[in-house]
């Protein structure tokens, strides 16, 4: 820099980075903004046309080169057509349903989804003037039902949040191509490791990668998958309008969370499996909903759709809310918080915590009872969970 510039200019101008190196980890690109090398690539960029040889990138809000690496990955993962990141699940979903639903619109979405999703399709899109039937998720025929001619989304959710309900990917993913309505399904609980919603014929996936994609409970982000240029046109246009995009340095650890996916979930579904199967066999235990089960009502469509089943396990213990308050406040190894996913175990009460905004009545109809415990299963040592479920178990 020239000696005579003064230094308010100096400390803002560094000498403009070149990239010849090539890192094994990709570096957080944390810029709002990308040089351009001339007028006509900033026009080209901003009005969405290709700049032949010069940078794809124009404002981190339309794109930046640490969330492309990470919505690549789980495009792979998923095998979609394009996958755009987001700063939440939340952001993930209502970017979705926004980006194909207008005033006038019907969608049929299922009663079983995560509370946060319940509220946005219950109370948020109705006061834009859409139009929802709710229906049980577990049965094709209450969506099919449901379809009117202004209907332009179907909207499950497999395994659901907290019960492991499960809803037929290919009966209901047929439904959609049918009657030309967009299929969409929040297939947070699985992980791709174990569900590819896309091979049975849905349109749209989406992940709180929160969970188990980002693995160790230090991020919240989304994604969305779509299966081909339309919904891709549609879905970025929504994202950079209402600019649900995901940070650079969340992308980063998004990025490193997904590389050890396959490793971490092997050991989610083993560890889930072994607990599932003891607390099944334990006399205070009532209930157990887990997807791995022979006695999950679902199974065998669950083994026509999963790979693998998961690391959720939802149960009722004998003694009702007061029985299940002292299990969740009286484990050790275990955690009690909500989320799930990491690689930690984690315990929580569905109906006063991540359901509470669903009304009781729509909760005991999905079976979320007062008794219901949800735990995600961490990648500890199956025996010492089983323990400390075992020692706290005994004193209820
Ligand atoms: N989809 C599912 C299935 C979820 O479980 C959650 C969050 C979301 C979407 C929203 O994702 P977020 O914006 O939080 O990344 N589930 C939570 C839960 O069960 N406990 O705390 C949050």
């Amino acid at each position: 820099m020239d000696s005579d510039i003064r230094i308010d200019t100096k400390t803002v101008h560094q000498k403009p980075v070149d990239y010849p190196v090539h890192p094994i980890s990709t570096p957080i690109f944390s810029s709002s903004t990308f040089v351009l090398e001339d007028a006509d690539h900033g026009a080209r960029l901003s009005s969405l046309q290709p700049a032949e040889g010069k940078s794809k990138y124009l404002y981190s809000r339309w794109g930046n080169p640490t969330t492309d690496v990470a919505a690549d990955m789980i495009n792979q993962l998923e095998s979609g057509h394009r996958t755009f990141v987001a700063a939440t699940g939340m952001a993930a979903i209502s970017t979705s349903l926004f980006s194909l639903l207008k005033s006038g619109d019907h969608l049929v979405a299922a009663t079983n989804i995560y509370g946060g999703t319940y509220e946005v399709v219950t109370k948020v899109l109705p006061q834009y003037g859409i139009e929802v039937t709710l229906v049980d998720g577990t049965k094709p025929e209450e969506f099919e039902r449901a379809i009117r001619p202004t209907t332009r989304v179907i909207y499950a959710e497999t395994p659901a949040n907290p019960t492991m309900s499960i809803s037929d990917l290919a009966t209901i993913a047929e439904l959609g191509r049918l009657n030309g309505i967009v299929t969409m399904v929040d297939s947070t609980f699985a992980s791709p490791y174990n569900q590819n919603p896309i091979q049975f014929g849905f349109n749209m996936v989406l992940h709180s990668a929160t969970k188990y994609l980002g693995g160790h409970s230090d991020i919240i982000s989304g994604s969305i998958t779509v299966d081909g240029e339309e919904l891709e046109k549609k879905v970025f246009q929504t994202l950079k309008l209402f600019g649900g995009t995901m940070s650079p340095f969340d992308a980063f650890l998004l990025i490193r969370g997904i590389k050890t996916l396959a490793v971490r979930m092997e050991r989610h579904n083993q560890n889930a499996l072994a607990i599932a199967q003891f607390l099944e066999s334990h006399p205070k235990v009532s209930r157990v909903y887990y997807p791995g089960l022979e006695s999950h009502p679902q199974h065998e469509l669950v083994k026509r759709q999963m790979r693998g089943f998961g690391g959720m396990i939802a149960f009722e213990v004998e003694g009702g809310m007061n029985a299940a308050k002292k299990l969740i406040e009286n484990v050790k190894i275990i955690t009690l918080a909500v989320s799930l996913g990491g690689v930690e175990s984690l315990i929580e009460h569905a109906a006063s915590m991540t359901h509470t905004m669903v009304p009781k009545e729509e909760r005991e109809r999905a079976g979320i009872t007062d008794g219901l415990i949800r735990l995600s299963v961490g990648i500890e040592s199956a025996e010492d969970l089983i323990q400390d479920l075992k020692q706290v178990l005994a004193t209820i």
